[in-house]
């Protein structure tokens, strides 16, 4: 899911614009999936986006996580669990800049099974 800001859902809506926005195109693990081991988290977006910020959550809390894509605006980010994840259900925040300067932040979330 990604949250645009008013500005750049006017300019999306624009008769002449596309929308410039990067977009998360693919997560792993997928929105709504369920697997049995997450060895690390991906996103892909279709134009770089420069991470700012990331949390995964359990119903326990927040669940320790390592980035392992730096500050650099990216097509492709990876952070691992720094632990095994217990079954349960998560959900993966992220925030980030698009190229176009605008603001972008989404989620998704997915459930760990034994
Ligand atoms: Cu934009």
């Amino acid at each position: 899911m990604i949250k645009q800001t008013l500005f750049g859902l006017a300019v999306a809506m624009g008769p002449v614009l596309a929308a410039a926005h990067s977009k998360s195109e693919e997560t792993m693990p997928a929105d709504g999936a369920t697997v049995t081991d997450v060895p690390e988290l991906t996103m892909r977006f279709d134009d770089p986006m420069r991470i700012i910020s990331v949390t995964l959550t359990s119903p326990d809390g927040d669940v320790k996580i390592e980035r392992e894509t730096g500050m650099d605006p990216t097509t492709e980010f990876r952070a691992m669990p720094l632990e095994e994840l217990a079954p349960g259900s998560y959900r993966f925040d992220w925030r980030g800049m698009a190229s176009d300067g605008h603001p972008m932040q989404g989620s998704f979330s997915f459930t760990v099974v034994q």
